[in-house]
């Protein structure tokens, strides 16, 4: 080959390298919901106005057997990491005032992908790790930082207990206006100052429909009318959990719309992976399945998952495969193009041919909780096939969903096996790191989430807060006081 020749073709791939990386890598978006029931959105036939994730539904492909764990914390290290949460120290939850978090040496997906070339933002919930600062997001991966560190917030105070958890990069920050809006916006805010041609990893995870349940007052009026002509002999505190769960899921509809709308005046909505899903069963009941939140039965594990990616992953359609929650790492990674090697071993499997053909789903099992003193993530149970151990129970998942039927005594042989398995998981059970609580750790009076921002206080923290009016949970606890007297 001449030299002219050589150097025109080098300059030719130097021209065309990154145009094409930046075309083959898509921007990732994964929206996370907090305790949503199962039937209450739309696209599962709900009463909710959803329009953006019917939207998503319609333009995506739906997976029908999803599972993820039965609380927060536990499905959200679990897709972080691709590793179950008995192996990344988050069986248990970090809870409000709580020094513990996930084991620092888990390699993150935001990790993973900012090493391949992507921004990495999170906007929304946190929730593994609240207090030293090698558990918070920036540390593990993340270049930007919007949101709560914990479990909940109240959406308008932005406390727990009077502890304060609202953040940008760390830093604590004051706003008034409903969290889920706020999250919608900043989304908004992050996409449309986006510069150059790096690819975005977006992780939103809304607090929304988690308690407290609170609702922007127009939304709130708007189904207190709906529920209320369709109440039949609904009690009225059933009538008001319905209320706000239903307004809650509307407003943070409208919030993943914003997102859609700034993706779309970008020009990017189309060359963004949207992947949206559920961190673990609503509370009280997700028909047709059985259980809710903090149950490994299908209402508390199986969830809607929705994957948008026009020309690459197909509309309209819905795939049956069995997947967990740890199968989106591998998964978003090799679409990412970001190298799977790591020293941990993986618990995930890419699931894109499944999602996007019509290959059978690779996972034969799911492990859905280990017993333990600790553990958060329910009654102990592991799926093999179609067979699901819950507690003392066998059940045919596949025949059966509802799970109703025990089969234990009837197949004692698979009930044993599944037994076993349980066993032999338990011994490659990691150490989680210590639940102290914080308040045990300081001489300082705990104001403000992230010990940092705790040492040095804004000047309005503690004023604000000494001021806060009394929470609801606050008014029964002196409610109760008073009775006892
Ligand atoms: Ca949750």
């Amino acid at each position: 080959m001449n030299k002219l020749v050589s150097a025109s073709l080098v300059a030719a791939a130097t021209m065309l390298l990154p145009v094409a990386t930046s075309a083959a890598k898509p921007n990732i978006v994964v929206i996370l919901a907090d305790d949503m029931n199962r039937h209450h959105p739309g696209f599962n036939g709900g009463p909710v106005s959803t329009p953006n994730l019917d939207r998503l539904a319609r333009e995506g492909t739906r997976l029908t057997q999803f599972y993820v764990h039965a609380v927060c914390s536990p499905t959200r290290a679990a897709f972080l990491t691709g590793r179950y949460p008995f192996r990344n120290g988050m069986e248990e939850r970090s809870h409000g005032n709580d020094v513990a978090g996930m084991l620092t040496d888990e390699r993150t997906l935001a990790e993973a992908l900012k090493k391949a070339g992507y921004s990495t933002a999170i906007v929304g919930k946190w929730h593994l790790g609240n207090w030293h600062k090698r558990h918070l997001p920036m540390q593990r991966g993340f270049d930007y930082q919007y949101g709560l560190y914990g479990a909940l917030i109240s959406y308008y105070g932005k406390t727990r207990d009077r502890y304060y958890d609202w953040h940008r990069n760390e830093q604590t920050l004051r706003e008034d206006d409903y969290s889920t809006d706020l999250i919608g916006r900043e989304c908004s805010r992050v996409i449309a100052s986006r510069e150059g041609k790096k690819p975005m990893f977006l992780y939103v995870p809304f607090n929304a429909v988690h308690g407290p349940d609170e609702a922007p007052p127009e939304l709130r009026k708007k189904y207190q009318a709906i529920v209320e002509r369709q109440a039949g002999d609904l009690s009225p505190s059933k009538q008001r959990f319905l209320t706000l769960k239903y307004a809650m899921l509307e407003s943070m509809d409208l919030a993943i719309g914003a997102i859609l709308n700034s993706l779309k005046a970008k020009g990017e909505l189309d060359d963004t992976l949207i992947v949206f899903f559920n961190d673990n069963g609503g509370r009280q009941e997700n028909p047709p399945y059985r259980g809710g939140k903090g149950d490994t039965f299908e209402g508390g594990v199986r969830v809607p998952c929705i994957v948008r990616w026009p020309g690459r992953v197909p509309a309209n359609r819905s795939v049956d495969g069995m997947m967990h929650v740890v199968d989106l790492f591998p998964t978003l990674l090799k679409q990412g193009q970001a190298p799977l090697e790591q020293k941990l071993p993986l618990d995930g499997m890419d699931m894109w041919e499944v999602i996007t053909g019509d290959k059978e789903s690779p996972r034969t099992e799911v492990v859905h909780s280990l017993p333990g003193e600790h553990s958060d993530t329910g009654v102990m149970s592991i799926r093999r096939d179609r067979f699901k151990l819950v507690g003392k129970a066998l059940f045919d998942v596949d025949q059966d969903p509802a799970e109703t039927r025990d089969l234990a005594a009837k197949h004692p042989e698979i009930y044993q096996s599944l037994r076993k398995r349980i066993q032999e998981l338990e011994n490659e059970r990691r150490p989680p790191e210590i639940h102290t609580k914080i308040t045990e750790t300081i001489t300082t009076p705990l104001l403000v989430f992230g010990k940092e921002e705790n040492a040095i206080p804004p000047s309005w923290l503690a004023p604000y807060l000494k001021a806060l009016p009394p929470s609801a949970k606050e008014l029964r606890r002196m409610k109760n006081k008073s009775k006892n007297k």
